[in-house]
């Protein structure tokens, strides 16, 4: 039965979307610490700027990265790695905010991962037309633990495949204030997003930002 409060609040149960096996959507789980999130993303881009890293075979990769956390996700010529230093400055990424923690953790252990604690969160910025093509998320040490992905700011059609690149995809949208828990058996699905349609944020502009919690050690 669905209720509604004194106050107009829903009461609907929560509808979590398993995605296959290991993949669970919380549909608007982040909301409860938007404000916390958007505070949280601009004090880490004032201190580590979103910039574009370069693929290994010296593409520039369309959509911006930067990091928070003792470990950050780069790539470069020399390859893909986990840092603690940001090749930019040279000095720490900054650190993870306590209630983007505190999120990350409840989402995981809400998806079936009771003491998952992330060691890196990557920020990933979308602007109208960028992409990111399919691959494996494979640099993390124990494959067997899961990815807490937050979304944020305008919509974007999120690609999930299979174990082998040409798997046949599923098409997941993805709006403002959705989590997905990625482990177990979708962990290392082939995965990307498609080219975002222009739209438009209140608190974001012209723009979706990715959060994805990762233990990196
Ligand atoms: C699915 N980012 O940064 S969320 C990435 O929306 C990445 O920015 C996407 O893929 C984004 O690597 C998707 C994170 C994610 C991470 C690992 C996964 C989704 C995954 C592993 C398996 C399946
Ligand atoms: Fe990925």
């Amino acid at each position: 039965m669905i209720t509604t409060d004194l106050f107009g609040a829903s009461q609907a149960p929560r509808r979590d979307e398993p995605l296959g096996d290991g993949a669970v959507v919380l549909r608007g789980f982040a909301l409860a610490e938007e404000s916390a999130l958007l505070q949280a993303v601009s004090a880490i881009v004032a201190q580590a700027p979103f910039r574009h890293l370069v693929t290994p075979g010296g593409l520039r990769m369309s959509v911006a990265m930067t990091n928070a956390g003792p470990r950050g996700w780069v790539s470069d010529r020399r390859g893909y790695r986990y840092d603690p230093i940001d090749p930019d400055s040279g000095q720490p990424w900054p650190p993870l905010p306590p209630a983007c923690m505190r999120l990350a953790v409840a989402a995981a252990a809400r998806a079936g991962f009771p003491g998952f604690v992330p060691d890196a969160c990557l920020l990933n910025r979308y602007e109208p037309g960028t992409r990111l093509s399919l691959h494996q998320d494979r640099d993390e040490r124990d494959l067997g633990l899961p990815i807490v992905s937050v979304s944020l700011g305008i919509p974007a059609v999120f690609l999930f495949g299979g174990l082998r690149r040409t798997d046949p995809v599923q098409r997941v949208p993805l709006t403002h204030g959705d989590v997905v828990v990625w482990g177990g058996a979708a962990r290392l699905r082939f995965h990307g997003v498609l080219p975002l349609k222009p739209n438009h944020h209140a608190a974001l502009g012209e723009c979706r930002i990715n959060l994805s919690f990762r233990r990196a050690g």
